[in-house]
């Protein structure tokens, strides 16, 4: 009877130490702080992210997708994922720009020709160059997602840079965002995204600017009823890793993890289209003008806008041309 105690205690002994060497029992859960509700189509690329991570490491690594800004607005939680305390966000990469700033190039106005060019650029070399810029500032770049075109909405009709000279609009917390709304002449309030909904009610801003789907989700159209289609930005989401908290795992999952990333886009892709032309179409129901703009009109802004970009340092204007370059 003894001997047999002894040898299941030697058993469970060699299994502790083997699996406690290898890892193999160990699980990790890491966190994804997201500004946007469950149901919108980042939210739900974050989801696919983690379910991709999950399947492929046999649940050894779980992500939590944290929506609607729970562990707090997008710079905090850039500042949050630097210091290892969060370990991922999905943002937008105007606010990450002032973390790393190459990633400016990608605000510039009417960058790209369209939206093919944009992915062409962001799933290639530019791409790649950008997310590995992020290492300097502590994170570890994972991947891109859509955010479609910005927009203008104002609480007054607004067809050329001229209708928006000295009105109050709101920016994302980025520098280069505060240069390209003073290029029109209209005056730049940086503020976080949960403050604009009250800045517009009380009458703080003339205006913001955004995606349809934020425009709509955020009920910013309740106190800017006027969008116009000048489209003059594209700037995309980006899934940003700490690298503290990250660099405790393996290479290889890691790996995993931006693998993930890539393949949650396609899906991210499609519900952000759909979405878009779902959301403009209830702006539209809701009472709101949407306006259309000429060839013409639209150059009109890209003319006013054209200054910013000889402001721009070597570094960026290097990224600009190379983007330029991707056919
Ligand atoms: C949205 C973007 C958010 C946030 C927001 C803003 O388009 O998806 O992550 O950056 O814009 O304007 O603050």
């Amino acid at each position: 009877m003894k001997k047999i105690i002894c040898l299941i205690l030697v058993f469970f002994i060699i299994f502790t130490v083997y699996f406690s060497l290898s890892g193999a029992a160990k699980t990790v859960k890491l966190r994804l702080a997201e500004t946007h509700p469950a149901d919108y189509p980042t939210t739900k690329g974050d989801l696919e992210f983690a379910r991709l991570i999950k399947e492929r490491t046999n649940g050894r690594i779980t992500v939590d997708v944290y929506p609607g800004a729970q562990l707090g607005e997008e710079k905090a939680a850039l500042e949050q994922v630097q210091l290892g305390a969060i370990d991922f966000t999905r943002v937008s990469v105007s606010v990450t720009a002032s973390f790393a700033p190459k990633l400016n190039a990608l605000q510039l106005p009417y960058l790209y020709r369209d939206a093919d060019h944009m992915w062409k650029v962001l799933n290639g070399p530019v791409g790649n160059e950008l997310l590995a810029s992020m290492d300097s500032a502590n994170f570890i770049g994972i991947g891109w997602y859509d955010g479609g075109t910005r927009n203008f909405y104002t609480k007054k009709l607004v067809k050329s840079p001229a209708d928006l000279k000295g009105l109050k609009i709101r920016v994302q917390q980025s520098a280069l965002m505060v240069g390209l709304v003073e290029s029109l002449g209209a005056v730049a309030t940086p503020l976080p995204y949960g403050e604009v909904y009250s800045a517009l009610q009380t009458g703080v801003i003339d205006g913001a600017e955004n995606n349809f789907p934020s425009y709509l989700t955020q009920s910013h159209y309740e106190n800017a009823k006027f969008y116009v289609k000048d489209a003059h930005t594209r700037v995309p989401e980006i899934l940003v890793g700490s690298k503290v908290s990250l660099s405790k795992l393996a290479k290889r999952d890691i790996e995993i993890i931006k693998k993930a990333a890539k393949d949650s886009l396609p899906l991210q892709i499609k519900l952000w289209n759909a979405y878009e032309k779902e959301s403009e179409t209830k702006v539209k129901a809701a009472g709101c003008t949407v306006t259309e703009l000429s060839a013409k009109e639209v150059q009109a802004f890209m003319d006013a806008m054209k200054p910013l970009y000889d402001k721009q340092p070597k570094d960026i204007m290097e990224v600009v041309n190379k983007v330029r370059a991707v056919k």
